[in-house]
């Protein structure tokens, strides 16, 4: 298990790779050019520039996400294999400042869902909640409301371009159905997993989040079938997975230790953090304890230290604390990320010494 931590880059992240260093274990940063929106070149000099501030700090740049897949290719139109071209460009140029793992979604229109950004918990912090009784016919509502409590930050998957744009995006989805999506993600599949496998960088598909359908948008990464499908679209350890267990676990359905059992050696990024999932399918972020929410997260550890997990991980959002939700990009504070880390290598750790020594 290699620790890693994302980082939205300079003057974009109010947490710095000095801070980083202090949190024990962490030896890789998570990283993109998150100015670029889908289907933008990333040129060689802007990729390198970046890559070489990671590693003067003493970090790997061996994760990158996300590399966003323009909505051409998830709607299957001519214009895909344009878009795709330029996609194994950056896969090609990522690959040689040490990139291993690109980290990417196909999600329709909406990265990642919430109703609300600052929800506050029992003690007092705060943290992304979604209100399933909020998630009314009107998108645009919500992207209003996502949009506001973001501030100045940019947020991935949120760009407001791009969203100004959302009953186009609406329309040119509405034919888009589960199947044909999963036709759309073979197609790209096929034509960049033999270029991965040249210069030997792993794809990842993150799973949708959260784990159903919202606003009628067809949803393809969310439960064991529909991974064991799209795995099977190109049977190669470079077609692979980001394990999120606090998108998959809002479908307490979903046996998380059970799925990376399964996908163990498919599974090339893990991001691991705990959801509390009320009775009435609300849900809201809460500290990577187990006890504190629906996701076992001792187990779900237990399970890739079993499998013998060699891969990177990192925490994933985190409650704002400590009034830190002024400064910090939601989900995305200092402290409760710090924490969930300590948490995870301690799981890790006492494994290990049960097992006699690492
Ligand atoms: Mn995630």
């Amino acid at each position: 298990m290699k620790m890693t931590w994302r980082w939205y880059g300079e003057g974009n992240d109010n947490v710095t790779l000095d801070h980083v260093r202090q949190i024990p274990g962490v030896m890789g940063i998570v990283w993109s050019l998150h100015d670029k929106v889908a289907g933008e070149e990333w040129e060689m000099e802007r990729i390198r520039e970046e890559a070489d501030r990671i590693t003067a700090k003493g970090f790997s740049p061996a994760v990158v996400e996300s590399v966003n897949i323009h909505d051409d290719i998830k709607i299957g139109l001519p214009t895909r294999d344009k878009y795709i071209d330029k996609y194994i460009d950056t896969i090609r140029k990522l690959s040689t400042v040490g990139v291993k793992v690109i980290c990417y979604n196909f999600m329709p229109v909406f990265d990642w869902t919430r109703t609300e950004l600052y929800r506050e918990l029992p003690d007092g912090s705060n943290a992304l909640f979604y209100e399933k009784a909020a998630i009314t016919d009107n998108p645009r509502d919500m992207v209003d409301r996502i949009l506001a409590g973001a501030g100045e930050f940019t947020m991935p998957g949120w760009e407001p371009e791009r969203l100004a744009r959302l009953d186009e995006l609406f329309a040119a989805y509405a034919d888009v159905t589960d199947e044909k999506l999963g036709d759309n993600l073979r197609y790209f599949l096929e034509r960049v997993i033999p270029v991965c496998e040249e210069v030997d960088v792993k794809m990842a598909i993150h799973p949708d989040d959260p784990a159903w359908p919202i606003f009628g948008l067809p949803r393809i990464v969310r439960n064991r079938e529909s991974i064991r499908r799209l795995l099977d679209f190109v049977d190669s350890p470079y077609n692979g997975l980001t394990f999120c267990t606090g998108s998959l676990g809002t479908d307490l359905r979903n046996d998380l230790p059970a799925m990376i059992r399964e996908f163990h050696d498919r599974i090339h990024f893990a991001h691991i953090r705990n959801v509390k999932v009320f009775d009435n399918g609300d849900f809201i972020e809460v500290s990577h304890r187990g006890q504190d929410g629906s996701v076992d997260v001792a187990e779900v550890v237990r399970a890739y230290h079993e499998t013998n997990f060699q891969g990177y991980v990192r925490p994933d959002h985190g409650r704002h604390l400590w009034g830190e939700e002024k400064d910090c990009r939601p989900g995305y504070g200092l402290y409760d990320r710090a924490l969930g880390i300590m948490y995870l290598l301690g799981v890790w750790d006492s494994l290990d010494n049960a097992k006699g020594g690492a």
